[in-house]
């Protein structure tokens, strides 16, 4: 445990918050579970000081409430989004409130993430789905044992690809990941660990590496844009047919090419590497909770009988209400993006009694916020009936916040839920779980946390299990 320094009134010193300084030992490669083990010992309201660089970590579920007041505090682009910046810019995800491509990019795409949309990109979904499921029966035949974040993420990037820009990673026929994603994933890395650089080293190589990666990603994209321009743009109501071609519903204007190009990047990185992450984790608790899974099962059961190859209809997806419930759970222990940055607008009290100055930021750590005294009293336990609608209703409603919140939280969000929900629930229909080397939760962080090395051995079922 890094060492708890009580400071003297250093500027920026909040009445009664702790200030923790991590100088010592740095935030290391997990720095969400350092600040989670930090609030263990600490409470949910600390100041993390590092190389005398401070940061505001708040949990607290009151405290976490009054920040989501949008007429008081708005998103913060703190120093990770900062980095994130050198590769996606002003893309929605780390665009400044007030920068102009926000609202315009956010007024052409919205129409694409109405709840309605998801039946046009159900198809889609679905034909991913089969993709994997192809290689997992493969896999199950072989007596492989599958790599699940690996696969999970093939998925949801062939989906983000085929159903946002009509282009086809192809990720199932590749033995390794996709050259985008290690590409990214390294480019994710350095935005963290360019946080934990301590003042007077040399990181030109690192900075070297990450350019080559943030040039192979503007390729990619580039090359996603390529395929469609010149082509007929009307009819196209896909992510990228609407930034080529549709106007801004108020003012006519329409996105310029260097944003598209950041929106892409975006969108290919955001409307995958979160979704693939929660779904490895909803597989996870699946794996160690047994009666859990067999209500999961019961529920597909119940849609789907005992066809080998069922074709499930866009509203059945609406029908997996305990799916769904797992897939929250799972995003309550581990929200795969596990903080996000909110400013004052103006000189406030925050909660009415820690005074923040306009424009000063802290950080909202949603896997402690879902690990509050208003989960009970065993926050740790997974258990998918913290989300029946009774217990929802019982509950405050900013308690539970893995998309973030406000008019920047999440966009994808049910873009995320029908995939995730409808491929958990055919996995299940068609495949016996087993834990066959007792894993052992490491979560892995890259910006986004993911659990590392977690694989699972398949057998098919059959009507009897
Ligand atoms: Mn998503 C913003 C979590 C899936 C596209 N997303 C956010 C934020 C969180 C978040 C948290 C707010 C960040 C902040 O306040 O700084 N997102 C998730 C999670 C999943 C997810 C946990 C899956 C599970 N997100 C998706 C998918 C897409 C997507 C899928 C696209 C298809 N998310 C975005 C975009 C934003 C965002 C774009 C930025 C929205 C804005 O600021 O206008």
């Amino acid at each position: 445990m890094p060492p708890t320094a009580p400071h003297p009134e250093p500027a920026g010193t909040l009445p009664g918050v702790p200030v923790v300084d991590i100088t010592a030992t740095g935030p290391g490669h997990t720095p969400i579970q350092q600040v989670m083990e930090l609030m263990r010992t600490h409470g949910p309201v600390l100041v993390r000081r590092l190389h005398g660089r401070d940061t505001v970590f708040v949990a607290d579920a009151d405290l976490v409430a009054d920040l989501a007041d949008e007429e008081r505090f708005a998103k913060h682009v703190g120093p990770a989004l900062e980095n994130v910046r050198e590769f996606a810019a002003d893309g929605l995800f780390t665009a400044y409130n007030d920068e102009p491509n926000w609202a315009r990019a956010h007024d052409i795409l919205m129409p694409a993430f109405a709840l309605g949309s998801m039946r046009t990109y159900h198809p889609v979904m679905l034909k991913v789905a089969r993709r994997l499921i192809d290689s997992w029966d493969r896999a199950a035949r072989a007596g492989q044992p599958v790599d699940v974040p690996e696969d999970m993420t093939r998925m949801t990037l062939d989906t983000i690809g085929l159903a946002g820009f009509d282009y086809d990673f192809g990720s199932f026929d590749r033995a390794e990941p996709h050259p985008f994603v290690e590409s990214m994933v390294r480019c994710l890395e350095w935005s963290m660990t360019r946080l934990a650089r301590s003042p007077g080293q040399d990181h030109s190589a690192a900075d070297a590496a990450f350019r080559r990666d943030a040039d192979h990603l503007a390729r990619v994209v580039d090359d996603v844009i390529a395929a469609r321009t010149g082509t007929d743009q009307s009819g196209a109501e896909d992510l990228l047919g609407l930034m080529l071609s549709a106007p801004h519903p108020a003012d006519g204007t329409t996105l310029d090419t260097a944003n598209i190009r950041n929106q892409v990047i975006t969108f290919l990185i955001a409307g995958h590497e979160t979704t693939s992450g929660a779904m490895s984790f909803a597989l996870y608790y699946l794996a160690k909770h047994p009666a859990v899974l067999r209500l999961v099962q019961r529920e597909a059961d119940a849609l789907w009988g005992d066809t080998s190859d069922p074709e499930p209809a866009y509203d059945d997806i609406g029908r997996l209400t305990y799916t769904r419930q797992v897939l929250n759970e799972a995003l309550r222990l581990w929200p795969t993006a596990a903080a996000f940055g909110r400013h004052a607008r103006e000189d406030t009290l925050l909660g009415g009694r820690i005074p923040l100055s306009a424009g000063q930021a802290v950080t909202v750590l949603t896997p402690m916020l879902h690990r509050q005294a208003v989960w009970g009293d065993n926050p740790e336990l997974f258990d998918p009936e913290r989300f029946t609608p009774a217990a929802e209703a019982g509950r405050p409603v900013h308690a539970f916040k893995p998309f973030g919140t406000g008019e920047r939280a999440c966009i994808g969000r049910q873009f995320a839920l029908h995939e995730a929900t409808m491929l958990l629930a055919l996995l299940v229909h068609r495949y016996r779980l087993h834990d066959h080397a007792g894993y052992r939760l490491t979560v892995k962080e890259t910006l986004t946390l993911k659990p590392e090395g977690f694989t699972l051995a398949l057998t098919p079922r059959t009507t009897a299990d």
